[in-house]
């Protein structure tokens, strides 16, 4: 349980162990900012190796399932601290292997301690309620039991705080985990199955599997012994999972895409709504599900927004992402880097204009300047379909009704923002805006650990992530009838 991985040659973690994938084989990933640059060498793992890793899921659940809530959460406070130990450890491998500023690195890095200390709040909190029963001599009750193995296939973007925050309410519930970590970022997922570890987690309690969705992925997403799946990445993969998982009775959660409007209204604090315009678009060089992809601005402001978001860009700190005061670094990798190009090129073929960005930004990077298009056609590619990418369109709007209803046009239904000093368009935002998290003077961005997370429409599938909401997903509610001997 204590062996770590060595310095460039990472392995799987399965039942307690290190151990290499089954096929002997392996991949590069390398630095997105500089590509030449190899940041590790991972497991490429088949079949075989997600089914070892249910394997010992299945032994390790009487045991983990059994135990008191609170003795397993005496692992999770052991395991935040050794995260903490190594924040800036995990932050400098986040950003080296995707490209995520060390800013933002460092603070996902931190959520995820958080997030295992709040979870382990619920071995004190009720897992069950009491009715009234409607015979005597009885008590009437539900209890929430754990699912079983649970596997869990979670994408690079966040590759710290999405594989915790599934992580963390399975186990606290009593289920054991099979994790398939996105292919793209591996390292910084391994490190919790270190630090869990250090912890002294049962071996098989949670076992850690890297390599590509359609190995890994497709076993876990087929294997009778995994009861439910949960799922974070794009609308295509989750909808097959969703659809071959369903199919023999696996419980699916889904977290997808999303297309997040930013509605700036004339009365807005226009310096607070640029700041966070920009902190939307451009994080992460835009690849969050939560990053703002159309900025709709009331007529009146339109312009003097335009020009502070434009002079807000010029001014940003734009390049290598290991630089601390980086706020706009390269996209994951060249894939990804192509298909944004190609989807500022259609969005240009098909009428929109580029007012900042839509270039290359650095010769060996792939690094994307920070891009807005105006005039694009509300039908047009880049007004519905998400670009994973630093890119955003700003749109006129005339009315509060319009910009509700051009904001709710779109398949998607993740996040929203309102700017706004008006509480009559405040609580229209809040109850005719077609999305699962509402951001009202906030950016569409960021998760609180503590409340439900997840998306409407085409954005998700099943029950919201994080807070109590998590217990939904990952137990399974029992109604206990208890007559009293009558003598
Ligand atoms: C956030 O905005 O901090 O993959 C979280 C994503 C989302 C998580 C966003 N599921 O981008």
């Amino acid at each position: 349980m204590t062996e770590t991985v060595s310095a460039t040659t990472f392995r799987n973690f399965i039942g307690g162990k290190w151990s290499a994938s089954a096929s002997g084989e392996s991949y590069e990933k390398r630095n997105p900012w500089r590509p030449d640059e190899v940041t590790g060498v991972y497991a490429a793992s088949i079949a075989d190796d997600a089914i070892a890793a249910v394997e010992a899921a299945v032994d390790a659940f009487p045991s983990w399932s059994a135990l008191p809530a609170p003795a397993r959460a005496a692992f999770f406070f052991k395991a935040a601290d050794a995260i903490e130990a190594r924040v800036e450890q995990i932050a400098q491998d986040m950003t080296a292997e995707m490209g995520k500023p060390l800013r933002e690195a460092r603070m996902e890095s931190a959520r995820a301690a958080t997030i295992l200390r709040y979870s382990a709040g619920e071995a004190y909190r009720p897992a069950g309620e009491v009715y009234e029963p409607s015979v005597g001599n009885q008590t009437l009750y539900t209890r929430r039991r754990p699912l079983g193995v649970v596997g869990l296939i979670t994408p690079w973007n966040f590759p710290v705080a999405i594989p915790v925050w599934k992580l963390a309410p399975a186990l606290i519930y009593g289920n054991t985990v099979v994790l398939k970590l996105g292919f793209e970022a591996p390292r910084t997922g391994l490190h919790i199955a270190e630090c869990f570890a250090e912890a002294g987690l049962p071996a098989g309690v949670l076992n850690v599997v890297t390599g590509s969705g359609s190995t890994v992925g497709a076993e876990l997403v087929s294997n009778r012994h995994v009861r439910a799946l949960s799922f974070t990445g794009s609308v295509a993969v989750g909808h097959a999972v969703r659809n071959e998982a369903t199919a023999r009775n696996c419980r699916v959660q889904l977290e997808l895409g999303g297309h997040n409007p930013f509605i700036v209204m004339a009365d807005a604090e226009l310096d607070r709504a640029t700041e966070a315009a920009f902190a939307g678009a451009f994080w992460s060089a835009g690849q969050k599900c939560t990053a703002t992809r159309r900025i709709l601005v009331q007529d009146a402001v339109y312009d003097a927004f335009r020009e502070r978001l434009l002079a807000r860009i010029a001014a940003a700190k734009v390049g290598d992402p290991a630089d601390p005061v980086t706020e706009v670094g390269p996209v994951v990798a060249a894939g990804p880097f192509e298909e944004i190009m190609t989807a500022i090129e259609r969005g240009k073929g098909e009428g929109g204009t580029v007012a900042a960005g839509g270039v290359r930004a650095d010769d060996r990077g792939y690094l994307i300047a920070p891009t807005v298009f105006e005039n694009v056609a509300d039908d047009a590619f880049l007004s519905c379909e998400e670009v994973f990418g630093p890119v955003t369109s700003l749109y006129r709007f005339s009315t509060l009704d319009e910009a509700l209803g051009r904001a709710n046009a779109v398949e998607f239904g993740l996040s929203a923002a309102i700017f706004t000093r008006d509480l009559h368009a405040t609580q229209r935002f809040a109850n005719e805006l077609q999305a699962g998290i509402l951001h009202i003077n906030s950016q569409t961005a960021g998760a609180d650990v503590h409340v439900p997370f997840g998306g409407l429409k085409n954005s998700a599938w099943g029950p919201h992530e994080q807070g109590r909401a998590a217990m939904e997903f990952y137990t399974e509610t029992v109604t206990v009838y208890q007559d009293a001997p009558l003598g």
